[in-house]
């Protein structure tokens, strides 16, 4: 039977790759995109739906008309913003998935994905190496979403049946489409800066090493965890995964090997900083690998060289 995609949030920094990705896979009308706003271009044979994942009603609607094999869960409020608008980020977070989650069972759909985040570990976590399993007391509404989320997801599997699967996202790096309102942003952010100005203002501490993962790996590993076996996916929460780790004081240097003068300041007291303070320097992401195959291709020196060729050539440096 041809696979019917629908994505949820398709307009995000992933949405918008896993789009491409998944129609370049299955054919451009197997796959319908959606999002709260339509999308700046909608390229004409390709399915878009206005859709908000909280209008349980709209939602069901949608479900109806495409009687989907699989759906992708994107749309969230991050980090950032979520500190902001502490309970617009549990409601989407949490209500949308389980209206996604009792759509996706009762029209059998057979697999569905959802992103968690490394924003699920806190101070209480191991801060290096951080495992599959440890103390997790993320201190933002967005990581106790996302943990809270993992449990709803691993219980929907268990107990009623659901293909759920889902990783726990790094920060990700990516040139097509602007990151929302997360605390990792800058390490897409200064790219551009670097580019237009040569210089830029980081709003996280030099030294603040975080795990990462470029986009092309990320969709990749996506992928690889939705077309894995069911019955080689042990872990019904959320997988780790990472790319690398890095700090802005390496990502400057990275920076300065293609744009010597490049220089880098540090804004100080930037509400971010306490969020990125309480997240892991490391990911160890050895059931991934064990389960699926998972491994990164990307690098600090390969993410860098690949963001800049294709800044270079695609928005001279404009941001996105
Ligand atoms: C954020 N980019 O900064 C997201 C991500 C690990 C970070 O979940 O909120």
């Amino acid at each position: 039977m041809a696979e019917r995609i629908i994505i949820l949030g398709s307009n995000g920094q992933i949405g918008t790759e896993l789009v491409a990705a998944l129609r370049k896979k299955y054919g451009q009308a197997q796959v319908v995109a959606s999002d709260i706003r339509k999308p700046q271009s909608v390229a004409g044979d390709t399915p878009f739906e206005l859709i908000d994942v909280l209008d349980r009603k709209a939602l069901h609607l949608l479900f109806t008309q495409y009687r989907p094999t699989q759906v992708y869960l994107l749309a969230a409020v991050l980090s950032a913003t979520g500190e902001q608008h502490p309970r617009q980020a549990w409601d989407l977070n949490i209500n949308g998935l389980l209206n996604v989650l009792d759509l996706s069972m009762e029209y059998a759909v057979k697999k569905v994905f959802w992103p968690s985040s490394i924003a699920v570990f806190g101070p209480h976590s191991p801060k290096t190496d951080t495992p599959e399993y440890c103390t997790m007391d993320p201190t933002t509404v967005y990581g106790i979403s996302k943990l809270a989320g993992e449990r709803i997801c691993e219980y929907y599997h268990n107990r009623f049946g659901v293909d759920v699967r889902s990783i726990r996202y790094p920060g990700i790096i990516s040139w097509k489409a602007a990151p929302g309102g997360g605390t990792t942003d800058y390490a897409v952010h200064i790219f551009h800066e670097a580019l237009k100005h040569n210089t830029y203002a980081c709003f996280l501490s030099a030294d603040t090493t975080l795990p990462m993962l470029y986009m092309d790996d990320a969709i990749r590993g996506t992928l690889a965890l939705m077309d894995a076996p069911a019955d080689q996916i042990c872990i019904r929460s959320s997988y780790n995964i990472t790319g690398t780790s890095f700090s802005p004081a390496m990502l400057a240097g990275a920076i300065r090997r293609h744009l010597p003068d490049f220089t880098i300041t540090y804004v100080k007291n930037d509400p971010r900083q306490a969020i990125a303070d309480t997240w892991p320097s490391s990911i160890n992401d050895a059931e991934a690998r064990r389960d699926w195959n998972w491994s990164p291709r990307y690098g600090l020196a390969e993410i860098t060289a690949d963001m800049i060729v294709n800044l270079k050539k695609t928005t001279n440096g404009k941001s996105i």
